[in-house]
Parts: structure tokens; sequence; C-alpha cells
């Protein structure tokens, strides 16, 4: 470029020599002409001057010519040289080159192509892809490139595939890249061929001596010790022998203690295969490991981290992969190899999934308490639903399973309850409920009371019998109200989950062998979720799917649970004198009133149906349903989880939780009644702006 520069530059001053030259011409010419036109004759004049101008422009035409003609051949001279080196460069480069015609025949080889290709030489005429596993079209788009970011760039991955000299490029690998020669007549294309062979080879080599990470935990440790048990050391020696086995014999890495009961690992990632083939068969002699028969097992979690990258981002996989082995319940492997997860849960038989490790503990410390004991008395609250009904049934069951004596307390004769105890008609439920009375007489020193669906001492169905009881095991999803005074041996309270029921059902999954529950007690279980989720629309979570799924494997039928849910036309009636009463109030809370309410204990269970269905209102975020009975007024309050009833309904001396909460006022109408709702629900927004 410059070059052409300098030369256009140089002409054009030639020019303007050329140019002096002619004006010095011409004005020469006009003083002879006005000479000789003065001194001889015109006709002279004029031929003189032609014959010398005629001289002047031959004298400047052989001066360019003789110009051009030098600067040609200083160019000629320059250019061969750099052809020739140019050439000489690429012939003698040690790798190998080919130019191809555009159509991609060879013309033109080096050296190192042709020992490449021994025996070969040369290659002349014959099409590239005939020798080589990609065209040339394929080397100048940069197609198929290995790094697709780098298209182009970096050339395309080729193999030498001439079968016949397979061995002198056999398992060589290079990579290609094509550059445009353009010649005046014709593009040309020079392919370099890049040997990339070592780099492969160095990659494979490195990814499978490439380590995986892993962490391991003692999961139950924690659930033991909260259940104020030992933690058997002998176990811990020996589940520390079998880690040292494992990781460091048959997989030939390296162990670490990395915390109390906590392990990190790393080893070769070509023996991680010895831990997936037999399924993580050490998470069963680690369970083995605690032979004390009455202690809970020991068991642990494994997180592998099998990714490729660096060991800081193997880290964090494998602790990410031990977090789900322990959301999944613990006792199990999870593997996870970048977006790919695989989950081991020992060889005896597969982790139950989606309960936590605190319910599979608690369930194995239960079993054992009611081994233990000589009889079980369980009950519910006061008022029994299908929820504590369903969970007393689910307590019997792992009783009786176990081979000990059971008895529910319940009013047998509660209407509420009566399309229950409808489906109870096999003899084996004939002696199982009694009252409260008949439950005192059962009580011994080493009887087991159990009370389930609820935390509030007093408001169980014999608080008595828990006063009087030695042991204790409380089953609930309600938030505790208060503390003991005395000391329950089991106090299972998971205000996350949905139901008692939803509790009880992890418990008969992880205690009961398949098909060992009764498909009327499935159903009845199955019920007390469906009517404190109300129907799966509230505070439902994987778990309670979970259980309802194991209700359904043991025979449940959703459509007999339904049947349960049916009301009968008096229900019917009653609730029907809400929906005419109905106002929304301060456009967010729906408030309905029934003044004329026989006195039913049915009654406050219309009112929360009433406020159950307000809250099927568009925009409604809280609704109150009042019921009067005789001189008392009920109050039922139902929240969509914006608005806590329970806040409201303290404020007038009721009580319960954030979206279901009741209240009852000693009252002569319901009309002053709502004049202190609404002023409670007034401070409440008020405080809650
Ligand atoms: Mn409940």
């Amino acid at each position: 470029m410059r070059d052409t520069n300098r030369k256009q530059m140089k002409m054009t001053r030639h020019q303007i020599d050329a140019l002096i030259v002619e004006i010095v011409a011409a004005v020469l010419l006009v003083a002879d002409l006005a000479f000789v036109y003065f001194n001889f004759y015109p006709l002279y004049a004029i031929l003189a001057s032609v014959a010398i101008y005629l001289i002047v422009l031959v004298i400047i035409l052989i001066k360019n010519t003789a110009f051009k003609k030098t600067m040609r051949g200083v160019a000629e001279q320059r250019n061969s040289a750099f052809e020739n080196l140019t050439l000489e460069c690429v012939r003698q480069l040690y790798m190998p080159v080919i130019i191809c015609s555009e159509d991609g025949k060879v013309i033109w080889h080096n050296e190192v192509m042709s020992r490449l290709r021994k025996g070969l030489t040369p290659a002349y005429g014959q099409f590239l892809d005939t020798f080589c596993d990609a065209t040339l079209d394929k080397i100048i788009s940069g197609e198929g490139s290995a790094d697709e970011d780098s298209k182009n760039e970096d050339g395309v991955i080729v193999h030498f595939t001439d079968s016949t000299h397979a061995e002198y490029h056999l398992g060589k690998t290079f990579k290609a890249k094509a550059y445009s020669v353009r010649t005046e007549d014709e593009e040309l294309f020079m392919v370099v061929f890049r040997e990339i062979t070592d780099i492969v080879e160095l990659n494979k080599e490195l990814i499978d001596r490439d380590v995986v990470v892993a962490y391991v935990v003692i999961d139950n440790v924690e659930e033991i010790q909260k259940l104020e048990q030992t933690v058997d050391s002998t176990a811990t020696v020996e589940i520390n022998s079998i880690l040292r086995r494992v990781f460091e014999d048959e997989l030939h890495g390296v162990i670490k203690e990395n915390g109390k009961y906590r392990y990190i690992c790393v080893f070769d990632r070509e023996n991680l295969s010895v831990l997936t083939t037999n399924k993580f068969a050490f998470l069963d002699d680690v369970k083995s490991a605690s032979k004390d028969s009455d202690s809970i097992p020991l068991t642990i979690s494994v997180g592998v981290g099998a990714n490729e990258g660096t060991l800081f981002e193997k880290e964090s996989f494998a602790q990410s992969a031990l977090e789900l082995a322990l959301q999944r319940g613990g006792d199990q492997a999870v593997v996870k190899k970048n977006e790919e997860l695989a989950y081991f849960g020992g060889r005896a038989k597969t982790a139950p999934k989606g309960s936590t490790v605190r319910s599979r503990v608690i369930a194995t410390e239960f079993a054992q308490m009611i081994k233990r004991s000589s009889n079980v008395l369980v009950m519910g609250h006061k008022n029994a639903d299908y929820d504590a009904l369903g969970s007393c049934l689910a307590v019997s069951r792992i009783a009786k399973y176990l081979g000990v004596k059971v008895n529910i307390i319940s009013d047998v004769n509660d209407e509420n309850l009566a399309p229950a105890f409808a489906r109870l008609k096999d003899p084996e439920y004939d002696n199982l409920f009694v009252d409260a009375v008949e439950a005192q007489d059962l009580l011994k020193s080493d009887t087991l009371t159990v009370v389930v669906d609820v935390n509030n001492i007093p408001i169980c169905e014999a608080p008595d019998v828990v006063a009087n009881s030695n042991n204790i095991v409380i089953i609930d999803h309600h938030r505790k109200v208060a503390e003991y005074d005395f000391k329950p041996n089991i106090q299972y309270i998971e205000p996350t989950a949905s139901s008692a029921a939803e509790l009880l059902s992890e418990f008969l999954q992880q205690l009961l062998p398949p098909n060992a529950l009764p498909k009327v007690e499935a159903d009845i279980i199955l019920s007390g979720i469906v009517l404190d989720t109300k129907r799966f629309s509230h505070n439902t979570g994987i778990r309670t799917f979970n259980s309802a799924l194991y209700l359904r494997s043991q025979g449940a039928d959703p459509g007999e649970v339904n049947e349960m849910f049916k009301t009968d036309i008096k229900d019917l009636i009653r609730e029907a004198k809400y929906e005419n009463s109905v106002v929304i109030y301060k456009s967010v809370t729906a408030i309905a009133l029934n003044d004329n309410e026989d006195n039913s204990p049915l009654a406050r269970i219309s009112a929360a149906k009433a406020a159950d269905r307000l809250l099927t209102v568009n925009g409604v975020q809280a609704s109150f349903a009042l019921c009067k009975t005789n001189d008392t007024v009920f109050i039922s309050a139902r929240s969509q989880g914006s608005i806590n009833v329970q806040l409201i309904l303290e404020k007038m001396g009721g009580g319960g939780h954030f979206d279901a909460a009741g209240a009852q006022v000693t009252a002569s109408s319901t009309n002053s009644v709502l004049k202190q709702l609404k002023d409670a629900i007034d401070e409440y927004l008020e405080e809650n702006k």
C-alpha cells in the first residue's frame, strides 16, 4: 500500500517537470516566432517553431517512458524476491501445508505434507476430501469447529483418512485452517494443518484422572441428641473405619474429617463407577454398624460433585448434592454431575422420599416407645374432626402392627364424625374406641399416651388422662401455644405440615410394610388431609402430596372421601342462613351473620363452613361468620394469607392461626358483637398499614 503511494507521488513530480519543460518551450516558441516574424518571412517562422515544438515533445515522451520502465523494473525485482521467500518459508514450514484450487483440488503441498503421506506424494490433482475427513468448504467456513465461539479462528478438527497408509497418520489429530490467496486470475486456498494430537490426548487423560469431591455426614446425630439419647460411640468408630475402607482402600482417595460427624473426600473420577455400580452399598454397612437394637441406627448421607471444572466448583456441587440428600430424608447418596442428578438409596430399601430426616428419626423413636409400653392411649382434640380421627387411627395401626394394645379416646356419637364411624364396621374396631372415663381405667404406669392434632393440652379429648400419664407423645401441626409443665417424651410439632394426618402418613410409610394399612383407615386419614388443606388448596407442600400418594397407594379412594364431606339438607339450610346477610367491610373482608340458630353443636361447624365459603368470593382476603346460639355468639374467621385473623380475634378474646381463627363472645345480639368485630378489624388494619 505504502509502496504504491510513493510510486504515485514520484510520477506526479515527473509530470510537473514535464509541465515546466512545456511552459519553457512555449515561451521560447513565442519569442522565436516574434523574432523570425519581424526579421524573415512569416512562413519560415511557422515552420521553425513547429519543428522546435516537435523536438521538445519527443524529448518529453522519451523521458517519460524511460522512467516508467525503471520503476517497473524495481518493483518486479522486489516481488519475485518476496515470492521466493514466502514459498521457501511454506516449503520448509514444519506444518503440513497444501495449496488448493477453489474446488478443493491439490495444486501444491510442502515437504512435511509429503512426509506425512509417505509413498503417496505427490497428491497433485487429488481432491482434499479424498485423504482428509473434511472438505475444503468445511475448512473455509469453520463449520464443525470444536469451539463454536472461535468459529474459523482456530481451525477445524480433521484427520487424514487414507486407509492404505493409515500407519503414518493413524490417530493423529489436526486443526486445519484455510487462507485465501489471490492471484491475478483465480482464488486459491492455502490450507495449513496444525497437529493437536498431544493436546487431545492430554485433555482426555486430564478428564480421566480428574478428581471428584464428596461430602459424607452422619445425618441423624442432631435428631438423636434432641431426643436426649446418647450417640452410640462404638457405632461412630465403626462408621469411621467403614468410610476409611471405602474411600482410602477401595477408591484410593483421601478422606479427612471436616467438622464433627462430617467428612470431605477426594478421589479419581475413574473410581466413581466403583461406588455407582454397587449403588453405594456401604450406606447399608453404616446402618448395621449400630448394633445396639435399642438405639436409633446412625445413618449417613453422601453428596458427590462429579462435574468438570475447578476444585472449587466441584466442592460446591458436592455441597449442594449433600443438601439434596438430606432434604430427601438422608440415609442416601446424591451424585451431581452438571445438570444430571443420580440418587442412590442403599441396597436394602430405598429411603422414603420427601419426608425429612427428622420425620424418619422420630418415627423410629416413636415405634420404640410403643414397643416398650404395655398399652397405648391416643386422642385428638375436643370436637374431633377427620384430621384428629384419622391421626388416631394411624397411631392405632402402628401400635397394632407392633403388637401393642391400643385404644382411641373419642366420642363415637359425635354427629360430625358420623360418616367416618359408619365406615368402621369391622369387628376389629368394636372395642377400639373408649371415652375419657374408661381411659382412666386403662392408664398404667407404663402406658404411652399419644396426643395428636392438638398441642394445647386443656382442649384435648381427655386432659386428665394426659395429666396422669408418665409417658406422653405429642404429634401436631398447629403452632405451639404454651410451654408444658410436664416433659413430653416426644414432641413432634411441625407447623409447616398441612395436617396431623400428613405427619402420621409419613410415619405409616416408614414403619409399616406395604399394604398393611386397611383401605377404610387410609380413606379416613386422607379425609383428614383433605379437610385441613381445604381440598389441597391451603398449606399444601410436597410432603402433603407425598402422603396423599402413599394413602392412595394403600387404597384410599378420593371419591369415597368426597362422600364423607357431603352435607345433608339440614346443614344446607343452616349454611344458607348466612348467605342473605353478607357484607363486604373495608373492601377486603366479608362478614356474614346467622342470628337464629338452634343450640346445636353443629352451629359452630356451619359458621366455619360459611367462613370458608366467603373466602371464595373475589377480592375477599379475610372472612368472618357470626353465629348466635342462646347467649353466645361464635365467630369463625378465615384468611387467604395476607390478613392475620388470629390477631384480629385475639382482640376479642379468641385465638387460632394466621389463616383460621375463632372466638366466642357472650352477648344478647349479634349486632353488638358485629360492632366489636369491626372495631377489631379497623384496629388491625390501622396497625398493619
Ligand atoms: Mn388438624
